[in-house]
């Protein structure tokens, strides 16, 4: 036993949470992605405008316009975060460390015909990626343009949408029918225990296959957190949380708000957000200098950058909250858990911190900032000591205190 140690102390000697590799994606070359962490799957038909969303998220070159490209791109995000900012004038850190997300950018699955499931056809690796995920981004086209007709004559996101969901909710059907056929066969052998959970899981299944005939999603399905539990392997697609991004063309910013309203008001989900973004304009503003794309917003009539937005949504969507630690080394963002306790965030730094747990100082960011220093949140009495079970709150700056 070493006494009481303070995180920022082992901080120094925690190279880094994340591990990076770099993952060969064809043509387009490595893209290095932190593997560990959230993911997102960007998903949506042919030609809908996912490459180009996710170069613009990840300033990436990947190559567009392939048209049912086959290429899979998985790239990193830094989750925008002005507290980080202002919080390194206060500490003056060697560096800052920003929260990060990994957006996965998945060819479309081909279209299922009788007796095959096309999202199940996919190739290996990507069908793992794409059940690996913590949640989706769904694109779909809502920008005209005549040198790339749409396949299907006209432009309509609420009919790609709808066939998209169709593909997942048929992969999600197939699956619960392989499960439940083989629970009926093996499913009343074994232990008591086994038949036991054989038989919640069948009731589960069931629950969720009806849903899936009826045309819902499993997100609507009210299931409760041991059956969610349960049935948390299978991984199924229409159980992740969504963003739906319209893909609106260059002269429809206008009126992408009402587009939103307009799709969102029949896409009355469980976990799913409606977004609009126009991916071409942004992917092109984030190849500028600031002052020229500042220029650019500016005869295009844009307050401000949709990126940033759908980042925060993303992070949003996946039940993320940020906690921060400051000091000399850093100022770092966590992401964690909305509802995470104060061992959850020692363990999110490191596990030492969570096994040799003691108390966690906190300060709310804004009193930090406006109180100008550790010390003199400690005078004010804004800094408070938390023990393990606190709920960790966005934007609570932390350090833990913990014995070796
Ligand atoms: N005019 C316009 N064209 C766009 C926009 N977004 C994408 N495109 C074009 O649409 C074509 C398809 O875009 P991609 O980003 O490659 O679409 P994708 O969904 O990745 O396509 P696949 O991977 O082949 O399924 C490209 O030629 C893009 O330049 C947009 O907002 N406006
Ligand atoms: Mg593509």
């Amino acid at each position: 036993m070493g006494g009481s140690h303070r995180s920022g102390a082992v901080r120094g000697t925690v190279a880094s949470v994340a591990t990076v590799a770099s993952i060969a994606t064809g043509p387009s070359g490595p893209v290095a992605a932190t593997i560990d962490g959230m993911q997102i799957a960007i998903v949506g038909l042919a030609g809908s405008g996912k490459t180009t969303v996710f170069n613009t998220l990840t300033r990436g070159h990947a190559e567009t316009g392939g048209y049912g490209g086959v290429t899979m791109n998985i790239g990193a995000v830094k989750v925008p975060d002005d507290r980080l900012e202002r919080l390194a004038e206060v500490f003056k850190p060697k560096k800052i460390v920003h929260a990060d997300v990994t957006y996965v950018d998945l060819p479309a699955p081909p279209a299922s015909t009788e007796g095959h499931v096309g999202t199940e056809e996919l190739p290996a690796d990507h069908l793992a990626r794409l059940r690996d995920s913590d949640a989706l981004l769904h694109v779909a086209r809502a920008f005209e343009d005549p040198s790339h007709p749409h396949p299907e004559g006209t432009v309509d996101p609420r009919r790609d949408l709808d066939r998209l969901d169709l593909e997942f909710t048929m992969a999600d059907l197939a699956m619960a029918d392989r499960r439940l056929e083989r629970l009926k066969t093996s499913g009343r052998h074994g232990t008591q225990a086994e038949r036991e959970s054989n038989e919640r899981e069948d009731v589960i299944l069931t629950r969720v296959k009806e849903a899936l005939e009826g045309g819902s999603a499993i997100r609507d399905v009210e299931l409760d957190p041991d059956d969610e539990k349960a049935i948390r392997g299978f991984r199924f697609l229409t159980q992740k949380p969504v963003l739906v991004l319209l893909n609106v063309g260059e002269n429809d910013i206008g009126r992408a708000g009402e587009l939103v309203a307009e799709i969102a008001a029949g896409y009355q989900h469980r976990h799913a957000i409606v977004e609009a973004l126009s991916a071409r304009i942004e992917m092109e503003l984030g190849e500028l200098e600031p002052d020229e794309a500042a220029v650019f917003m500016d005869e295009l009539g844009i307050a401000e950058s949709g990126l940033d937005r759908v980042i925060a949504l993303s992070y949003r969507l996946l039940g993320l909250i940020s906690f921060l630690t400051a000091g000399p080394d850093e100022v770092r963002a966590w992401p964690i858990p909305e509802g995470s306790s104060a061992v959850d965030a020692a363990g999110a730094i490191h596990t030492d911190l969570a096994r040799g747990f003691i108390r966690a100082e906190t300060v709310a960011y804004e009193d930090l900032v406006s109180l100008g220093s550790i010390a003199e949140a400690r005078k004010a009495g804004r800094l408070r000591s938390e023990g393990k079970t606190y709920r960790v709150k966005d934007g609570d700056v932390i350090e833990i205190l913990f014995s070796k």
